[in-house]
């Protein structure tokens, strides 16, 4: 869903009512979301203190106070280390209120940056970051966290929602996807197969998004997770397969030249070498854990291929898009990464 236009003042008035440095000054739009409005905001020019400002969207996060309650959690328990921190309100709280809307702020991570694709050295680097992450996590108690989207990884529920979407067609554009809507149901194994796992593994906190636009390096490190919003009681491997899925390729999830959108082995073990030496510093996952793991990057990618292709078919409702057919072009995209995913099924 394109989002509505966010005035500059309106950020600037918003960021001043957040315990920052200074008055905000300068304000651009930042990162790559498809879910929030992000802002960057700085108070220079000369010696400036740089912020993120976020508009949450409130019809993805309906309990924003709940999502911020488990990223203060998150972030008091890692003790400052893996994740920006958190800027209260001059008030307080975390959330500053306007009307339906809920703003939250953050320091930005200094001198450290997104990259568009990630050589296995950086993909290597990520996924232990990643592992070093969920290790640091294994001693916080799940129930005490939030679930504030309710089945969020649930390829079966996602396989469901393209059937019943498909069925309404309501923008008349089933009949131009066929062939999507064909090898999105071929792969349905994959649904079962996380299904099973996911019954099997512990519940644990997970970061639930962690895919490589959500990680920041610095001079070609792993530095910094960011994108808290779907921190939840879920599965570990949900976030080993969504960084399989986005630092094993080399093209954006978005790139229309689908035939560039594989899975290059290298770039594949090196998350999964990464992840696995990152995780064993400091704890040892169960071994259905492990086992996980040989489908997490399948499993993901087909998630996500489903969730792209029901939004095309639905009138791109769900993630923003900048341009028309950018969530077929997501969707096509992920198909074509999945069929040559290690652990994939289906033709
Ligand atoms: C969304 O917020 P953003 O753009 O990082 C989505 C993820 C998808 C991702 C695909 C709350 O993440 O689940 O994997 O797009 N977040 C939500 O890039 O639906
Ligand atoms: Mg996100």
């Amino acid at each position: 869903m394109s989002g509505d236009v966010i005035g500059i003042e309106k950020v600037r008035r918003v960021a001043d009512l957040f315990a920052i440095s200074a008055p905000a000054q300068s304000v651009e739009p930042f990162g790559r979301g498809h879910i929030n409005a992000t802002f960057l905001v700085s108070t220079g020019p000369g010696g400036y203190d740089e912020y993120v400002v976020q508009r949450l969207n409130r019809s993805v996060f309906a309990e924003p106070a709940l999502l911020m309650d488990n990223v203060v959690l998150v972030s008091a328990h890692l003790g400052g280390r893996f994740v920006p921190e958190p800027v209260a309100t001059r008030a307080g709280g975390w959330l500053m209120h306007d009307g339906g809307e809920a703003w939250r702020a953050w320091h930005r991570v200094a001198g450290a940056e997104t990259i568009d694709a990630a050589p296995p050295q950086q993909a290597g680097s990520a996924a232990r970051l990643l592992g070093r992450f969920h290790a640091a996590l294994a001693g916080l108690d799940p129930t005490i966290v939030h679930e504030t989207l309710p089945r969020f990884h649930d390829p079966p529920r996602r396989l469901a929602d393209l059937r019943r979407i498909v069925a309404a067609d309501p923008c008349g554009r089933a009949a131009g996807v066929e062939a999507e809507i064909e090898a999105a149901f071929a792969a349905a194994p994959l649904a079962q197969i996380a299904h099973d796992l996911d019954l099997r593994v512990p519940v644990r906190v997970a970061h639930n998004d962690a895919k490589l636009d959500n990680v920041l390096f610095r001079d070609g490190e792993a530095v910094c997770l960011v994108d808290l919003d779907t921190i939840m009681p879920t599965a570990w491997f949900w976030d080993v397969g969504d960084l399989l899925r986005t630092a094993s390729t080399r093209v954006a999830e978005d790139d229309a030249r689908t035939e560039g959108a594989v899975a290059d082995l290298e770039r594949y073990r090196a998350v999964l070498d990464g992840y696995r030496s990152g995780i064993s510093s400091a704890t040892t996952p169960d071994p259905a854990e492990i086992e996980a793991l040989e489908h997490a990057g399948a499993i993901v990618t087909y998630e996500q291929a489903l969730r792209f292709l029901t939004d095309w078919i639905a009138g791109d409702v769900y993630y923003a898009t900048t341009r028309p057919g950018q969530n077929l072009d997501r969707a096509r995209n992920q198909l074509h990464l999945l069929a040559s995913m290690p652990g994939t099924v289906g033709s």
